[in-house]
């Protein structure tokens, strides 16, 4: 199949995992066409197959905000005609659907219907949970999520409350985040043991939280957790990644007179070397449709701390291969963490679980259930 691919491309769940599913489908022997503003950070290296189109954006004086949906559709077009394309795939419904939605249009009418470019979006979370709701955005997205060929969404939760807070009756298939299972294992090897000697020089334990410290994301809990923990286990703490509450979160820990026992490492590609060093992977959100940043974990070994929202529970299974706790629980957070830290058969028992549901969610397992949709959606 040749399938355009439309995500945003800075760092993100729904980019990455756009963008893995277009590495893999290329592997697979399909023709991958990129369309956005700029190459998807995950795009590295050479792969056959994989094209990549930049959307140019002309700023005019008279417009004051650039008008990128438009500029998108233009080149959604072009690259339809012009690469034969079967089919469009927007991840992350704003605006991406809604501009494969005037491709689409565009094209039937230039052509008599001829080109009837099919387009499937997929819903990630925010665009769904938080940004899709508010009235200027609103009546666009619930047209362009029902006039889409075809929906997924990546966790149960997300199709429900799409429905339910949408009022769309149209189906939703659940597809839900992967994980490429042979790159996100446990890595003892030189560079990691001495990582883990310098930052935790005497044994103690890492806890680790990745996140774009987003509000919505919680990291204060992550590091009122950590103080806690701290008082019974050894322990250090490690947050990957950048965003608008890491001041605010710097701050609580250097009042906490905790700062030196965390580790505040920015945005970090080498995931798999610093999660091979943890013990417990937190993620506290208060909105969290699926939560790939845990499957990456749990793909390492690692087991989850988690809140109950959203997507979550579905893959973290309570006490199997970590634990659950309401939003803002971080007493009960830190019980568990301490729990598991300190009870090293328990550990050995969830750490294994963790890996074993990682890999239901393997590329090899889930990647196929992507290209039926596509097959299905293009014959319909
Ligand atoms: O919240 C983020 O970290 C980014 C966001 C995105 O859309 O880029 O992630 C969402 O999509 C991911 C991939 O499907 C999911 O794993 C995340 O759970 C989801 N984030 C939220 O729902 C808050």
């Amino acid at each position: 199949m040749k399938i355009g691919i439309t995500c945003y491309p800075t760092y993100g769940g729904s980019g990455v995992v756009a963008t893995e599913l277009g590495k893999a489908l290329a592997l697979r022997g399909h023709e991958i066409h990129f369309i956005s503003y700029a190459m998807p950070t995950r795009l590295n290296g050479f792969i056959d197959n994989i094209f990549y189109h930049e959307v140019e954006i002309n700023n005019y004086p008279l417009f004051e905000f650039p008008l990128y949906s438009i500029a998108l559709a233009s080149k959604m077009v072009e690259v339809t005609k012009f690469y034969d394309l079967d089919l469009l795939h927007a991840h992350y419904a704003i605006p991406h659907a809604t501009s494969a939605y005037l491709a689409r249009e565009i094209l039937k009418s230039e052509t008599n219907n001829s080109i009837d470019i099919k387009f499937i979006t997929t819903l990630h979370g925010t665009d769904i949970t938080l940004t899709g709701l508010e009235p200027s955005f609103l009546p666009t997205m619930k047209f362009s999520i029902e006039k889409s060929d075809g929906v997924t969404a990546v966790s149960k939760f997300l199709k429900d409350k799409t429905q339910q807070q949408y009022k769309i009756s149209k189906d939703i298939e659940v597809i839900p985040n992967f994980i490429d299972i042979h790159k996100y294992k446990r890595e003892e090897d030189e560079k990691t043991l001495c990582f883990k000697k310098n930052f935790a020089p005497n044994g103690e334990k890492i806890l680790v939280h990745t996140s774009n410290f987003r509000p919505l994301k919680r990291v204060q809990d992550v590091i009122k957790i950590f103080n806690e923990v701290k008082k019974k286990v050894d322990s250090k703490l490690i947050l990957i990644g950048d965003g608008p509450d890491r001041s605010d979160c710097e701050r609580l820990s250097r009042e906490l007179e905790i700062f030196e026992d965390i580790k505040f490492m920015g945005k970090q590609d080498a995931l798999v070397e610093l999660l091979s060093v943890a013990d417990i992977f937190i993620i506290p959100s208060q909105s969290e449709s699926f939560g790939l940043s845990a499957l990456e974990a749990m793909s390492c070994g690692v087991p989850v701390i988690s809140s109950s929202v959203g997507g979550l529970p579905e893959l973290n299974h309570h006490g199997e291969t970590g634990y659950i706790a309401e939003i803002g629980d971080v007493e009960r957070m830190a019980k568990y963490t301490i729990e598991l830290l300190t009870n090293a058969k328990r550990y050995e028992l969830l750490s294994r679980n963790a890996r074993k549901r990682a890999e239901e969610f393997s590329e090899d397992n889930i990647v196929p259930l992507y290209e039926k949709f596509y097959e299905k959606i293009i014959a319909s």
